[in-house]
């Protein structure tokens, strides 16, 4: 039985085997790319039994990812196949950015209704990120859809902030929104790059002043090291936790920040106070960041 849930799109993935351009390289990976099945991924890695939910085309693409996903450990029972639209598409191109193709995709049509179908009070966990957010209005919807239903059954929320900038009609509309969002959440990971560029905090402590409602928040500043904050008590001004990053040379970034949500998240379902907690969150993002896969092949 899962004891972590988490939902959002997943796409397969198109990465060049080496940090080389996509206009010019010649080997390729083709892998599940999501950043809630990445988490998903890790915490079964890590012995956390875990289920990814989400909506996949009726297509080679949607069941080549499910089969990879399942393969990893992950619990991918709840999905849902489309047959009216496609399983996403996006391709890495190092050190440039990502390209999406993701416009319509099955994901995309998931919505509120969808939240009835999960079993969200049968586990410790629910575990979302502010990309579904902005793939379309109904799925914006089933994001509240899903804070209502676990605060109903008194399950808690995590929430990775991850702005996707080309995703969102604006800074603003982003910036409001993801917000609101983390303001719900009980446990919020932001990077402090991402959260100036959202809300003009410069420090973990600004962060911390701008989210009080959240019972825990983790500010990731990237190789310098990740601080948490715990306002268990509501009275706001927690005193933060801070954890050095691991020190390594990184290959290609993307998918560090859910391998670190995911060691975070495991050490905490553990039992594990804060520093730990951190600790285990830079072990696995390091294991990422070496690599131009989301996941690599071959992860323990
Ligand atoms: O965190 C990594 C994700 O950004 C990547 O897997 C793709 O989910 C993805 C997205 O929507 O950007």
């Amino acid at each position: 039985r899962p004891e972590v849930l988490t939902v959002g799109e997943t796409m397969a993935l198109v990465a060049p085997t080496l940090a080389e351009p996509l206009e010019s390289a010649t080997g390729f990976h083709l892998d599940p790319g999501g950043a809630e099945s990445n988490v998903a991924s890790h915490l079964a890695a890590l012995g956390t039994p875990t289920a990814w939910a989400s909506a996949v085309g009726d297509d080679a693409l949607g069941r080549r990812l499910l089969r990879q996903l399942a393969e990893r450990g992950v619990d991918v029972s709840l999905v849902r196949s489309d047959a009216a639209a496609p399983t996403g598409l996006y391709l890495k191109d190092p050190g440039r950015g990502v390209l999406y193709y993701r416009a319509g995709s099955a994901a995309s049509r998931l919505s509120a209704e969808f939240v009835d179908s999960l079993p969200i009070g049968d586990v410790r966990l629910v575990h979302v990120s502010g990309i579904t957010a902005a793939l379309s209005g109904s799925c914006d919807a089933l994001l509240d859809a899903l804070l209502d239903r676990a605060a109903a059954e008194g399950v808690p929320v995590s929430f990775d902030v991850n702005h996707r900038p080309s995703l969102w009609p604006s800074t603003d509309a982003a910036a409001r929104r993801l917000l609101a969002l983390a303001a719900r959440a009980d446990l919020v990971f932001v990077g402090l790059d991402e959260a100036e560029g959202l809300w003009g905090t410069t420090t973990p402590d600004e962060v911390r002043d701008l989210l009080p409602d959240p019972r825990v928040l983790v500010v990731k500043d990237g190789a310098v090291g990740a601080t948490s904050y715990e306002h268990g008590d509501g009275a706001g001004g927690a005193q933060g936790v801070h954890v050095p990053a691991l020190v390594v040379d990184a290959v290609e970034l993307v998918g560090a920040g859910d391998a670190f949500a995911a060691g975070y998240l495991h050490a905490m379902l553990r039992g594990e106070p804060a520093a730990e907690r951190l600790r285990s969150g830079h072990a696995r993002a390091v294991l990422t960041i070496a690599d131009t896969a989301d996941f690599p092949r071959g992860t323990p």
